[in-house]
Formats: structure tokens, sequence, C-alpha cells
């Protein structure tokens, strides 16, 4: 087996990338802020705060690998806690700050390191936290920004420094400016990528291309869904060092499959059912998110493959119109009127309705009820959807999934997850509806009530003229997921 640990990115995740990496990203980050921020004061400086370890509830267990805090990250590279960092907006220069404050019990159970050797990790200066403030102060900046605001994803609010000035410091309180716009400058900064960025997720792309297709070799009858589970994540594992998802896999068989966000993983597979098998890694800092559904069995159903090559070709239209300068939501339509006039054909969607009616209707959302796809990179679902200065959210059922409606750029790195899902309680609802029910073949419907979902998901790269699928080389046709299960399944 070739190894890829030795190509590419030399165990990166043991030994970090290179610092060059996030001098670019500040770079792109302080050109961007330069430029967008009208009324910056340019005496002034940027607080960031890096992220803690949180406990488990009232334990003091940390019982998951420390992440950084995103854009933390993505401006320093550094991947312990403790961490302040302060940008000069006047010099460009960025330096840390590390908590050294320890008591002996810590140096008996972690490896503290010293300031020196993480100037010489990071190739940046750090600096003792005791002397943050009284930096501060002799810098004597006219301005501290502080970034605030809303994760469009989560609703969430991101990560603003907290500042605890010592009394004989209170007086720079008063020059502290929580600043939104700070925040959405560095959001708008990782939306497209830099080179060195998209190379890293190429590579990500492909380590979990190679590890899907592990996991798609062990789908069979009889096992369980954490066994898919287990067959990805512990090949990425074993051959590049990985410890962490990019969110909890979602394994999803039978009728599994057609809750979106699945994660329990804890069924048998049962001859004849579909698994949906939607599952990532974090790597380096950087994320995938690629789905795949395929027959348990290795064989898929006439109905199956019926519904099946209604996605891919919803995904591989997306794909074939997606470039620089295209509004999403209209892929997202796109997509919507594939797996419209799929479903006429096959008889599930009434004939005799104008196809425009029904996206007018929202006929789609009924079996796609979220969003085609969303921007990624170092956040599985990576920020900058919604900032103050992009098009708003749309309402209507389905748009209103939608993590973003941009006008994309080129380097922008977007997921293109188009799916059909059966799921009762949504299906009623359609049925009951005095204005949507005629569209629906309710009979036909409900005898795919056991049918689950399929969901199929790229990772692509935006550019000028087009896009580029990083995931192109998993098998996507029918006749190539069924040649790859066959060693399991002897049909
Ligand atoms: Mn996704």
């Amino acid at each position: 087996m070739k190894n890829k640990r030795l190509e590419g990115y030399p165990m990166a995740e043991l030994k970090g990338l290179n610092n060059s990496f996030f001098t670019k990203n500040r770079k792109k980050f302080y050109n961007n802020l330069i430029k967008m921020l009208t009324g910056l004061n340019r005496n002034s400086i940027i607080v960031l705060e890096g992220g803690k370890e949180i406990p488990r509830y009232d334990t003091d267990v940390v019982d998951y690998h420390f992440q950084q805090d995103a854009n933390f990250y993505y401006l320093s590279g550094v991947r312990e806690p403790k961490f302040y960092a302060i940008l000069d907006v006047k010099s460009e220069e960025f330096k840390l700050y590390y908590d050294l404050s320890k008591d002996e019990r810590d140096n008996i159970f972690m490896q503290i390191p010293s300031l020196q050797e993480l100037s010489e990790k990071y190739e940046l200066p750090v600096l003792d936290m005791v002397d943050f403030y009284s930096n501060i102060a002799k810098r004597n900046p006219r301005k501290i920004y502080v970034m605030c605001g809303t994760n469009s994803d989560s609703g969430l609010s991101v990560k603003t420094a907290k500042l605890d000035f010592p009394t004989d410091y209170e007086v720079l309180e008063k020059i502290v400016d929580y600043n939104q716009l700070v925040y959405e400058i560095l959001a708008e900064t990782r939306v497209t990528k830099t080179d060195e960025e998209i190379s890293l997720l190429k590579y990500i792309n492909e380590i979990t291309v190679e590890a899907h297709i592990e996991a798609i070799k062990a789908v069979k009858p009889g096992i369980y869904e954490r066994d898919i589970e287990n067959a990805f994540f512990n090949y990425l594992r074993e051959k590049y060092f990985v410890r962490i998802w990019s969110y909890p896999m979602i394994c999803g068989c039978g009728n599994n499959s057609s809750t979106l966000h699945y994660q329990d993983n804890c069924k048998k597979l049962t001859d004849g059912d579909l698994a949906l098998l939607d599952m990532g890694v974090r790597f380096a800092g950087y994320t995938s998110d690629v789905t795949v559904t395929v027959p348990v069995n290795g064989k898929f159903t006439d109905t199956q493959s019926s519904i099946y090559k209604i996605v891919l070709k919803a995904n591989r239209e997306v794909q074939a119109n997606l470039k620089a300068g295209v509004f999403w939501p209209t892929m997202h339509i796109r997509a919507e009127m594939v797996i419209l006039q799929g479903l006429i054909d096959l008889g599930l969607l009434n004939k005799g309705f104008n196809v425009f009616q029904m996206i007018k209707d929202r006929v789609a959302y009924y079996f796609m009820p979220h969003g085609l796809g969303h921007l990624m990179g170092i956040e599985v679902h990576d920020v900058g959807g919604y900032l103050s200065f992009t098009p708003k959210r749309p309402n209507e059922a389905g748009l209103s999934s939608l993590r973003t409606s941009r006008y994309l750029a080129a380097n922008t790195i977007i997921t293109v997850e188009p799916g059909i899902y059966f799921i009762p309680c949504l299906l009623e609802k359609a049925f009951k509806d005095e204005r949507l029910k005629k569209y629906f073949n309710e009979k036909l419907i409900k005898t795919y009530y056991n049918f689950g979902g399929i969901r199929i998901e790229d990772d692509v790269l935006v550019t000028l003229d087009g896009c580029i699928n990083l995931t192109a080389s998993l098998p996507r046709e029918i006749e190539d997921i069924e040649k790859l299960m066959k060693n399991n399944n002897p049909y």
C-alpha cells in the first residue's frame, strides 16, 4: 500500500502544518482588514483569545482532544489551549501570549512547554501572560479591537476575548471596541481559501475517499452500523494519525438513512436496505464532509437504483453549472428541478403540473428538507454563510435551510449534497395540505415509507470557469459501487 504519510503533508497531524501556512492566512486577513474596515483606527491592536479545555460537566475530565478555536487557529496555527494573541494593526506584528501559571501538579501530570519552546515551534514571539496588560499599556494604542458576532449556522456567539484589566490598567477598558465587523472580515477571509489551504483540503479529501472506500467494502448484512463507522475511522487513525472526526459519523441503514443527522449507529444492517454513510475527518485542523449511499447487500434493487440515479443526476448537474459568480440558491433550485422531474417520471409526483409551479410551491422540500450544501474549511459548517454585507437568508421552505445564499467566489470550498428522503411525518404534512396534495401520489409514496433516504455529497472547489470535485475518485455510478462491494456480497 502506498504510504501517503510521506507525501504532501508528512506528519501534519503529529507536527502541525508549516508555520508559513498561517503567515499567509494572517496576511490575507490583514489586507482585508485594511481594505474593508473603513474608519479603522490604524493606531490600534486586535486582541484574540484562544480556546480553553472544557471539562465534562462537573468532573475534572476533559474527555476529548483539544481543538483550537477556529479563528484563533486560522491566524496562529496554535494547537494548545491557554493562549491570547495581539495583532498590531499599525505594524502588522503578531504576538502570542501564553498563560504559564502552573503548580507542581501541572508539571507532573502534563508537560508544560516553555515560552522559548513555543516560540520556536510557532516561529512567533511568545510572551508570558503576566505581561499582557502592561505591554498593552506600554504600546498605548488608541483602540483595542475585540471581535464579536454570531455564527450564522449555530446562532451562537463567536469567541470574544475575555479581558480582565488589573486595577493599574483599568483605564484601558475605555478604549476597548467590541467590533462585529472585525469578526465579519475574518469570516469573509476564511470563505475563500489560499493556495495552501486548497492543497491541504485536496489532500484531506483524498484520504477521506480512501477511508470511505474501506468503509463501503466493509458493508454487508449482519454487521452493525458502528462497524462501518469503525472501518472508516480506524483506517484514518492507523494510516494518518488522526484523532478527531469532523462531526459525529452518520451511518444510517434502512429507515435510519432518512434521519438527516442520525448518529446512534447501533442498528444491525439488513439485507435489502440502503446504508447512508456521511463521514468526514479533521486533519491538521481542517475538515472534509462526504456522503455515500450504498446497498447493504452490494446490489441496488430497481427501486433503489431509480431514486439513486435521480440524486446522482442532481449532484452532477449542479457541479456542471457551478463556477465563480453563481448564486447558490439558484444551484439549490437546479437540484430541485432534477429531483422533481425524476419523481414525476417515476410517478411519485403527479404528471400534468408545471415543474416551475412545483418549485414555486416548494414541493421538492418534502423530499429534500435541507440545503444543497455549505461552506467548508476549518469547520465542517464553515463561517461566513451570512454576514451583514452578504445576501440575506431566503424565507421559502428548503431555501431557508441554505447555510449561505452567496454569489460564490473563486477558491470557495463548498459541499454539493442533494438527497431524496422518504420521511413519513413530513410527507403526511404535504398530503394534508390543501394547496399541495394534488402534486403527490400519496398511495405510491406510502409504499416507500421504509425506503429511507439517499444523499450523495461531494466537496468541491469553485474556480473561475467551473468547479473541481475534490472527491471525484469515489465510486458513484451504480456499477462501480456494486463492483467494489462484490467481494463481500457474492451476487
Ligand atoms: Mn455536509
